[in-house]
């Protein structure tokens, strides 16, 4: 028998609430940490108790290291579970958990450290044997190497901060004339950014696709892959699509992409749940990018085609217990996509539409799945990611998968903001997503021709509704509505209905 053990979760939103039902699953009580506007967040009412930790500001909340293994030892919690962002892949979070007696639901500090410098981390996978992206594997000592670099290459390169992942401090150089201008560029943001002016430089690799691959390791040395994700639809460098298999990945190219994530993955000693990113080029080439090590936004995809849940085995492995699968035990099944809804308005160049919802009606029936950290009567705080849900939908094939996707967008409702739901209906509906020929690049592209202002707007189509209901409201109970002069619901409810 397990011991139950009671886990502080140390994040907000969809994943703390998707952890915390985890912990309910599996019988172990929960603890949230909330900042002032967070009071009222459904990750507090889901919990079993809940500590403040600070102000708005999320310097001064969700990431002071001190304040949440304080809540820790007040509310007796044994484990602390990181979610995604915030303090997931801080090594030193992971330590002072450690030195406070207290499970850290992830990795080890060291092989967080390991991933976090991108040329550490490729000088480790290129002595394991993993194939990284051509380039160099220390930082320059100055601007020389570079452009020695780019002679020997040839244009065009990136020049990347050492420090840097996830798209910041990096920059494409195409031609010898702009080397200088870029390298003093990416060497002052990688400062700012991350206090670590070092930088090194890449081969590019042109019309990428960006494929990940999931692992699983226990304590005892067993790691398993799970599959990949197809993670190529991105808008400045956040994902906006994902889908579990790549629709370009078949049964020979996951076993090679699995076995070069699982050795990536052994070269760190590596334990929990971790994703191994990876670009692939036109030729079906992959290159080894950066190893993330924490669970991430779009592990469902995952679940849903694999079968297992990843929240537990992280519980399972943290406690000491070896896999709960072996790989020979995982067969994918079925298709499976997500699409992340956040408060901006597509129309708006995505502005952010934070405020309160007034209403929502969710997706439902069969395949789908919702992961939300929000609820009507909810206000959106400007403060954090303005990520409402993530939809997610589970068929047979792929083909399946996309039609149940336009019909649970369809069915989606939300009042009182804006959200991305019309930009996936466009995607859904966009024949090279059908097609599946997309690179990184693709959305930045398609955007400036996408007219999201011409279709009849969720408020139309929801006004349309309150219309009809009002109406049948007054028949059933009998009103008499005026003979000569027509009622104003009426015609709005039958215009809008033509509309729709
Ligand atoms: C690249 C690349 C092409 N060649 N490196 C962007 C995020 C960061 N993790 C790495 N990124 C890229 N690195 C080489 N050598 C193209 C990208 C890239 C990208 C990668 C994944 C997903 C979306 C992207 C969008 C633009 C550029």
């Amino acid at each position: 028998m397990r011991a139950a053990m009671k886990v502080l979760i140390a994040n907000r939103g969809e994943i703390a609430v998707r952890v915390i039902r985890a912990c309910r699953e599996m019988g172990y009580p929960t603890v949230a940490v909330y900042s002032e506007p967070d009071r009222a967040a459904l990750h507090v009412v889901y919990a079993d108790q809940a500590m403040p930790i600070g102000p708005a500001p999320s310097r001064e909340s969700y990431l002071r290291i001190d304040r949440i293994i304080d809540a820790a030892k007040k509310s007796g919690a044994d484990a602390i579970h990181p979610g995604y962002g915030f303090l997931a892949e801080n090594a030193a979070f992971a330590r002072a958990c450690r030195d406070a007696g207290l499970l850290f639901i992830g990795p080890s500090p060291e092989s967080i450290d390991a991933m976090g410098s991108k040329t550490e981390s490729r000088q480790r996978m290129q002595a394991a044997g993993v194939p990284v992206v051509p380039g160099l594997t220390e930082p320059v000592k100055s601007f020389d190497e570079i452009a020695a670099f780019a002679k020997e290459a040839g244009f065009p390169i990136m020049i990347k901060a050492s420090a840097g992942g996830g798209g910041k401090g990096m920059r494409l150089v195409e031609r010898e004339e702009d080397l200088r201008s870029s390298f003093e560029r990416v060497t002052s943001e990688a400062e700012s950014f991350f206090g670590d002016g070092s930088v090194y430089a890449e081969k590019f690799i042109t019309s990428p696709r960006h494929i990940e691959v999931q692992i699983v390791g226990d304590q005892h040395g067993n790691i398993v892959h799970v599959g990949e994700r197809e993670c190529t639809l991105q808008r400045r460098h956040q994902k906006v699509v994902e889908e579990c298999p790549s629709p370009v990945v078949d049964e020979e190219l996951r076993a090679r992409l699995g076995a070069m994530a699982v050795k990536a993955a052994a070269a760190v000693n590596y334990y929990s749940t971790g994703t191994i990113e990876c670009l692939m080029g036109p030729d079906r080439e992959f290159y080894f990018l950066e190893m993330n090590t924490r669970l991430q936004v779009e592990h469902p995809v995952t679940e849903m085609v694999w079968g297992v849940d990843l929240v537990k085995e992280q519980l399972r492995i943290a406690q000491g217990e070896k896999l709960s699968f072996t790989q020979q035990d995982l067969k994918p099944l079925g298709h499976a996509i997500e699409c992340r809804i956040y408060a901006e308005d597509p129309a708006k160049k995505f502005a952010p539409s934070p405020g309160l919802i007034r209403y929502i009606a969710l997706p439902q029936g069969p395949g789908v799945r919702n992961d939300q950290g929000v609820y009507a009567g909810y206000t959106v705080p400007v403060f954090y990611d303005p990520m409402l849900s993530k939809l997610i939908v589970h068929g047979q094939t792929r083909e399946e998968a996309i039609g149940r996707m336009k019909r649970a967008l369809d069915e989606y409702r939300v009042d009182g903001i804006m959200t991305t739901i019309p930009f996936f209906t466009y995607i859904m509906n966009n024949p090279d997503f059908i097609e599946a020929r997309f690179d990184t690049g693709y959305i930045d592209r398609i955007l400036p021709q996408i007219d999201f202002g011409g279709a009849a707007s969720q408020q139309d189509v929801d006004a349309a509704i309150a219309a009809a209901a009002i109406l049948a409201f007054e028949e059933s109970q009998n009103v008499k509505l005026p003979q000569d002069a027509p009622s104003r619901w009426r015609e709005t409810g039958r215009v809008e209905g033509l509309r729709s």
